[in-house]
């Protein structure tokens, strides 16, 4: 399965412009300065770390792409919803055929939102877009993106993660930490200057661990969650699942008499304890004055965003919905005992036809989520609906889900197993403005409730952001009003090219057929939940 790669939007009107990016998409060999084996990664221009790309609300980013891989690329901009310009979303299969190798692709992308993109081979990079009118105003920033680096490539670890072979050990060769493109242990210090207020962004290019940021004695104010400005909400920690985002202000101390230390720390309690791996935790300094003594900390804080209480801070009370859609994230074997992943046990496999030319092409048919195959577990919606997903995570692991082309509400949150509600927690519904964000982290054994609303026209991933899942197929489609999709898209004649450059077509169902016959759609077994190995 092909996987998108991304550049990661940590969202934030002045004189539109075009920032222009020339990007060579080439191999790399690095180990990235980690004490592990060089791998075969990817880079832009030859280089890493990545160019980091930094625009205002109301620029248009010009991205011009040349793949200098042997297999098809695309870009994604986590956390843009592509109003408009759904073919310029990066998800090959799903809204381009992606980037043939050797070639040229331009994304043109109208940047309407503030805020703050990715993939496990590397090519993945913060994305900054600052908004002038900006309500929360600091006097200096700080961005700390935060990626896992493997010493195995995607292909090589991938098999390791179907595997039926119980001793299969995807963890054989663990990660490193990389803080801002380099080694965690190389951390930069933060110059505090007393009473002076900072903006700190932090970045999860995660493929799988969490991590967390805190600062000895300072309070962290949250003001932006993916790219949505919140209400306040101080915290003295702020934990980050894969693909999230989060700023918070820091108000330094009155005085230059004490130096401190932050932490970022990689971990996850669904991952093995190995020291130094994970959890591993990477001091730098909060440097106030060079003569002035390092304050000591007894520990330093751990625990999750009460995402529950925090507001948007535009007012914007719960949606009601109009459409419930129960899906449940699970994991599941094969007859072979090979392992995947799936929604409602439907593992995702792109169609052969991308499903933005099948909505834009099959009439009527459009309507009928078979036409995108039996594998995309498509949702066809109506223009405008309110749509609820009920996200479940009743298996063993853990999931980061992303939704494409919106902000979704979080209404709800609880534990699976708890049939009597008792530790339901939801928001109040009516004069309080739900957090609004494009990633919610669903634990094992928990499940979330979101709300967003299908004004989008388009065709939308919904995944896992765990790298490893999505490959193993947690991956599904929203086909947003179709009938609307056929005024507003007008797809580019590039966009198409790339597909004939790679015998892709570019009408029909997920078979590329134009009536009801399927039978060339990539076809795969419904996920059995107990291993027929062990059976
Ligand atoms: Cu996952």
């Amino acid at each position: 399965m092909r996987i998108t790669h991304g550049l990661f939007i940590a969202a934030t009107i002045a004189q539109a412009k075009r920032v222009v990016e020339n990007w060579d998409i080439t191999y790399v060999t690095t180990n990235r300065g980690l004490n592990q084996p060089v791998k075969r990664s990817i880079g832009v221009n030859g280089q890493f770390p990545l160019p980091i790309v930094k625009a205002n609300i109301g620029d248009t980013l010009v991205l011009n792409i040349h793949n200098s891989l042997d297999t098809a690329t695309s870009i994604h901009t986590h956390g843009i919803t592509q109003r408009g310009t759904n073919y310029y979303d990066g998800a090959p299969f799903v809204n381009e055929c992606g980037i043939a190798p050797g070639s040229n692709f331009t994304y043109e992308i109208p940047l309407m939102q503030s805020g703050s993109m990715q993939n496990y081979d590397g090519l993945r990079t913060p994305f900054i877009i600052y908004d002038p009118n900006d309500p929360y105003v600091a006097d200096k920033e700080y961005l700390f993106a935060v990626e896992d680096w493997w010493p195995n490539t995607f292909e090589e670890i991938f098999p390791l993660l179907i595997s039926p072979d119980p001793n299969a050990n995807v963890f054989a060769n663990p990660p490193g930490a990389l803080i801002n493109g380099f080694s965690g242990n190389l951390t930069k210090p933060m110059a505090f200057e007393p009473g002076k207020t900072y903006r700190i962004r932090l970045v999860s290019m995660m493929s799988l661990p969490l991590w967390e940021f805190a600062i000895d004695d300072h309070e962290l104010k949250i003001i932006e969650i993916d790219g949505i400005l919140t209400k306040p909400k101080t915290v003295d920690v702020v934990r980050l699942a894969p693909a999230q985002r989060v700023s918070v202000l820091v108000t330094a101390k009155p005085s230059a008499n004490m130096n401190y230390q932050y932490h970022i720390t990689m971990f996850g309690n669904f991952l093995p304890r190995i020291r130094g791996v994970f959890p591993s935790v990477f001091n730098g300094t909060v440097s106030y004055s060079d003569k002035a003594p390092l304050y000591v900390a007894d520990s330093i804080p751990s625990g999750p965003i009460d995402e529950i209480s925090m507001e948007s801070l535009n007012y914007n009370p719960a949606f009601v919905p109009d459409h419930s859609i129960y899906l449940n994230a699970t994991s599941g074997f094969i007859q072979d005992g090979s392992d995947f992943e799936s929604f409602n046990l439907v593992t995702y496999e792109d169609p052969l036809v991308p499903a933005i030319f099948s909505a834009l092409t099959t009439g009527d048919m459009a309507l009928n989520p078979i036409t995108y195959g039996p594998q995309t577990n498509s949702y066809v919606l109506k223009y405008g609906e309110i749509v609820e997903m009920l996200l479940w995570s009743a298996t063993n692991l853990p999931h980061p889900l992303h939704l494409h082309g919106h902000n979704f509400q979080l209404i709800e949150r609880g534990f699976t197993n708890d049939t009597t509600g008792e530790f339901r927690n939801i928001v109040p519904l009516t004069k309080f403005s739900p957090l609004m964000r494009d990633t919610i982290f669903v634990p094992q054994g928990e499940y979330a409730v979101v709300r967003f609303k299908a004004d989008n026209p388009g065709v939308w991933n919904m995944h896992c952001h765990i790298d490893w899942h999505m490959g193993q197929g947690l991956n599904m489609l929203f086909i947003e009003a179709p009938e609307q999709m056929r005024q507003v898209i007008k797809v580019p004649q590039a966009v198409i090219d790339q597909c004939l450059a790679q015998g892709i077509p570019t009408s029909g169902n997920a078979a590329g057929n134009n009536a009801y016959n399927y039978d060339a759609a990539p076809n795969f077994p419904h996920l059995l939940l107990d291993n027929p190995l062990s059976a």
